[in-house]
């Protein structure tokens, strides 16, 4: 399994069609992802090391909307206490799939995982002490983000965690654009030409809606949690923790 560059909108397209998680996004997912999110890696990491700190142990960890598992690979690694499992969904088949093959060759721990395919707003969220959601709030219709956090939040434990990631949009023009033009000059400076850049854009338009970091705090207040604090960020991309 090797990993393959990403170059799906390097090519003039006729029609762009609305951006979808399939085989053919998967097979340069890690490439892409890497290209294109400022500070994924460190997110990544970092949130493994707030993972270890907040898992119970007999609790459940999960991990919505996990790709290929990066953040339930990197809590893996870092969780160690007993009984404690991660359920990690995606609703992309073909991501569930390379996600098994993934998983299969990860010797470093034995916490037990559960790769499920389905809907994150289907999915029951019970005992658990971490949900993460790194950008896929993004993806789920706006009205429908607050019943999915309140889940969440029935779902915690007392003292549990939500860490929550997203791409953000800024009320003030002038701020937005800094960071969109500062987001495209990242992805340039990994090698995306205009051309990948604006058709990519054009596919997630109607697909991936961004909201105010204002937005996301009132959300997650509304929704129970009484501390919410920011602890990332690079351009429009964000990370937060939220704490019942
Ligand atoms: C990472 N967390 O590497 N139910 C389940 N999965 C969904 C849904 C849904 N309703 N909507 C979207 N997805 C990962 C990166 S990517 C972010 C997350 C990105 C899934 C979708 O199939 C995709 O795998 C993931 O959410 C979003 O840390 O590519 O910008």
């Amino acid at each position: 399994m090797v990993d393959k560059p990403d170059a799906i909108y390097a090519s003039p397209l006729d029609k762009i069609i609305d951006f979808s998680f399939d085989e053919k996004v998967v097979n340069v997912f890690p490439d892409m992802i890497q290209r294109s999110v400022p500070g994924y890696g460190t997110m990544i990491s970092t949130i493994g090391i707030m993972a270890a700190r907040y898992a119970q142990a007999d609790s459940h960890c999960y991990d919505l909307g996990c790709s290929l598992g990066a953040v339930t690979l990197s809590m893996r690694q870092r969780i160690q206490q007993p009984n404690c499992d991660i359920i990690a969904v995606d609703n992309s088949s073909a991501m569930i799939e390379r996600g098994q093959q993934l998983l299969a060759s990860d010797k470093t721990s034995s916490t037990q995982v559960q790769l499920v395919c389905a809907d994150i707003q289907d999915v029951a969220i019970e005992n658990a002490s971490v949900v993460v959601l790194n950008f896929t709030l993004q993806f789920i219709p706006v009205a429908e983000r607050l019943t999915l956090l309140q889940r969440i939040y029935q779902g915690l434990k007392p003292g549990g965690v939500l860490i929550l990631s997203e791409k953000l949009a800024f009320e003030d023009e002038v701020q937005d654009n800094f960071h969109i033009d500062s987001h495209h000059d990242f992805k340039r400076s990994n090698g995306y030409s205009d051309l990948e850049i604006s058709q990519k854009r054009s596919a997630l338009e109607n697909v991936l809606i961004p909201e105010t970091l204002a937005e996301h705090q009132a959300r997650l207040k509304q929704a129970g949690f009484d501390f919410v604090e920011k602890w990332f960020q690079c351009f429009n991309f964000v990370s937060m923790v939220a704490v019942k």
